[in-house]
């Protein structure tokens, strides 16, 4: 038997970028609002909200500074629970994004635990440094150091990301109390759960000097820690299972182990986890560091996380991911087709499907031409390491361009109207040219766009139980093709799909067709260009 939340398709939500209904060029509550009848009518079944809380937004909502509280630029608390009345009515469940492992350095905790005699000192992690340099040999996922000095304490304190994000002392217990109180502030509210930021990064065992490494030296210190565990049994004991609610931790570089360590059932702590592995086959060792896409080794790599974990959260993209359909489809000649397979993959395969605002519709990377254009705190900090280092002005720019998180936060695209429809103002990040093409207005209706491919494979998902339960086989990967079969009480289904732009063979004894991203009568043996085909094996 499954759980709700395993049941439904999630939609991820970036509200800065999604739809503006005041003019200011800013997403807004009022926006989601105006626009939950689309959801409704693609088959989503819970939303996730990237942060709406007030933010000083040096990160866009993941520094934040009043956890119970509403981004003024965003709305009200009224909006919110406008919102959340809104969606019930339509059954549609909200999901709110837990970030617990820093605050924003704006957060009144953080300004008050400035004062070395404050009770708030140890709500965050206050170290000397060793004469005049920072306390230990940590790099920081944004790129250099993650120790800021304060000249008024005399010492430095701890960011792992930006030094507008504190990270939180978990050693100290009022923070965990403080935790437990913001969940059930929402929880009360009627939210459905949390995507939890970094969730497997809050407990630092040890403040020594870490093992040098390219990135984020000093991880094992804090990777996974034993006092990570507990923190997570004892939110899943004292608070979550009081709620008809769930989680989904976002799992930094995890092994299958220490995800299974996070989010297998007895082990009462997250109920699904974010891997990265199949996010990281087209780079070396670093986003940055751009490596050919391979789709067997992108397929070999989903096909190892399906058989390992007992469920799993399926996405391809996200608010810090480059845009799928131009990273491992093809945004040019097979834009449509590409996007479509994409789309068949994800729905197919075993787990919930996370589906990122735009990939509906196939939205792809935007044409940056200069850096000026960006606002990621992420790609300024690296272009600005990368300059340091000496990189090449056109060397750092491709190293930015491809793969900056402003890839995936371009505003929404509705229609072919100014600004995409998607404010009347000036919006705060470009609208990608190519709206006049992609956009929802020109999918919505056309029972061939690849926005009705999402809402047939959801509808299709939700009346298939082979598909929602059944068992993950893999059956074939090679540099262009991906088989696999899904099976449930005898009854089975094989997916294929061509990741190429040639016609591959593919031949498949007493398949009956189910469903191809292209129109065609039976299944032939042959896959055309980017098709992806479902057949029942008889
Ligand atoms: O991201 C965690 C994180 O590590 C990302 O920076 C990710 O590794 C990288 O950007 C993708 O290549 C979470 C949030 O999703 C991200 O938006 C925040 O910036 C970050 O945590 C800090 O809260
Ligand atoms: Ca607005």
């Amino acid at each position: 038997m499954l759980e709700w939340w395993q049941e439904r398709v999630v939609y991820q939500i970036y509200p800065r970028s999604f739809q503006d209904t005041n003019g200011d060029g800013i997403g807004d509550l009022q926006g989601i609002i105006s626009r939950l009848d689309n959801l409704k009518d693609l088959g989503v079944g819970i939303i996730w909200l990237s942060p709406v809380y007030p933010s000083p937004n040096v990160d866009f909502g993941y520094d934040i500074s009043d956890y119970q509280g509403i981004h003024p630029e965003l709305g009200t608390m009224e909006d919110m629970d406008q919102l959340l009345a809104e969606a019930k009515k339509r059954d549609i469940r909200i999901v709110m994004d837990f970030v617990i492992n820093h605050t924003s350095d704006q957060h009144p905790w953080f300004l008050q635990s400035q004062d070395r005699n404050s009770p708030y000192r140890d709500y965050y992690i206050w170290k000397s440094g060793r004469g005049r340099k920072p306390p230990n040999n940590w790099t920081g996922f944004f790129g250099g150091g993650t120790w800021e000095f304060h000249e008024q304490s005399g010492q430095y304190y701890l960011h792992l990301f930006a030094k507008n994000q504190p990270d939180l002392n978990y050693r100290n217990p009022r923070v965990l109390q403080e935790v437990k109180e913001i969940m059930r502030f929402w929880l009360r509210k009627g939210v459905a759960g949390f995507r939890c930021d970094v969730i497997n990064i809050l407990y630092k065992s040890s403040l020594a000097d870490g093992r040098r490494a390219l990135i984020l030296t000093g991880s094992e210190h804090y990777l996974s820690q034993e006092g990570t565990h507990e923190i997570l049994r004892t939110l899943r004991r004292e608070v979550l299972d009081h709620y008809d609610c769930f989680t989904v931790g976002e799992t930094v570089f995890v092994t299958p182990q220490t995800a299974l360590d996070l989010m297998a059932p007895e082990r009462k702590e997250l109920d699904m986890i974010f891997s990265f592995a199949h996010m990281e086959t087209d780079q070396y060792i670093v986003k940055w560091f751009k490596r050919k896409f391979h789709a067997g080794r992108f397929a070999k790599t989903i096909s190892h996380w399906q058989n390992v974990l007992p469920w799993n959260a399926n996405y391809f993209e996200n608010h810090d991911q480059p845009r799928s359909v131009s990273r491992f489809g093809d945004d040019g000649v097979y834009w449509d087709k590409s996007a479509k397979l994409l789309c068949i993959m994800l729905l197919s395969l075993r787990g919930t499907p996370f589906i990122y605002q735009g990939q509906e519709i196939g939205m792809t990377n935007f044409d940056f031409t200069s850096m000026d254009q960006l606002a990621d705190v992420e790609s300024h900090n690296i272009y600005g390491i990368a300059k340091r280092l000496g990189f090449p002005p056109a060397l750092r720019w491709r190293m930015i361009k491809a793969t900056s998180r402003d890839n995936a936060r371009t505003p929404l695209q509705w229609n072919s109207g100014p600004n995409a429809g998607f404010t009347t103002g000036r919006p705060w990040l470009g609208v990608n040219k190519n709206y006049e093409k992609i956009n929802m207005e020109a999918q919505i209706s056309d029972p061939t766009s690849i926005r009705s491919m999402y809402k047939k494979m959801i509808a299709l998902r939700q009346t298939n139980d082979i598909l929602k339960a059944g068992s993950f086989e893999t059956l074939k990967i090679s540099k262009d093709l991906f088989i696999y079969r899904r099976s449930l009480d005898g009854a089975s289904l094989v997916i294929l799909l061509n990741f190429s732009l040639t016609e591959k063979r593919a031949p498949w004894e007493g398949a009956v067709l189910l469903l191809s991203n292209y129109e065609r009568q039976g299944y032939d043996g042959r896959l055309r260009p980017y098709e992806a085909v479902i057949v029942k094996e008889a």
